[in-house]
């Protein structure tokens, strides 16, 4: 069993029809679907969920986009999840994202950019347990 890592399909991807074109680029990268839902963000729980950039410009921006509509969230396992998974979906700012990154391919902009992937252990864990009862993590 590899470690673990959080992640969303943000609002405009969803949008946009690229839930299984995402879905297939971290099937083909390895990692194990844990556990997934889709859901809605209310504005006040997308706050809390992005509460550590709440002193950021774009702030607002991100939690209005962020509940603005149905994002799938999903638990992903793998050796070394969270650097993998951050390798795979690339860089905030898709014109920075490499090529063959899920930004790069489906990103529209450093805001609407796609997806969400944790960015350490310890965010990975309460990010998952934001979304997920532990009967639903196996
Ligand atoms: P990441 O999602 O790559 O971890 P982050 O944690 O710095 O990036 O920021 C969280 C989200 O906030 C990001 O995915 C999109 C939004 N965001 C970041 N910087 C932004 C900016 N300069 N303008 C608008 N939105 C921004
Ligand atoms: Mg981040």
């Amino acid at each position: 069993m590899g470690n673990r890592t959080f992640t969303m399909i943000k609002p405009d991807a969803v949008a946009n029809g690229h839930i299984g074109g995402i879905l297939n680029m971290i099937n083909e990268a390895g990692f194990r679907i844990v556990a997934m839902k889709m859901t809605q963000l209310s504005a006040a729980k997308a706050g809390e969920f992005y509460a550590v950039h709440k002193e950021r410009p774009f702030y607002g921006e991100l939690v209005e986009f962020m509940s603005s509509g149905h994002i799938v969230a999903a638990i992903l396992e793998k050796d070394n999840a969270v650097e993998a998974f951050r390798k795979l979906i690339g860089a905030t700012n898709p014109a920075n994202a490499e090529e063959g990154t899920i930004r790069k391919k489906y990103a529209e902009s450093i805001g609407r950019n796609a997806v969400h992937g944790s960015d350490s252990d310890e965010n990975a864990q309460i990010e998952g347990d934001f979304f997920f009862s532990g009967l639903e993590k196996f």
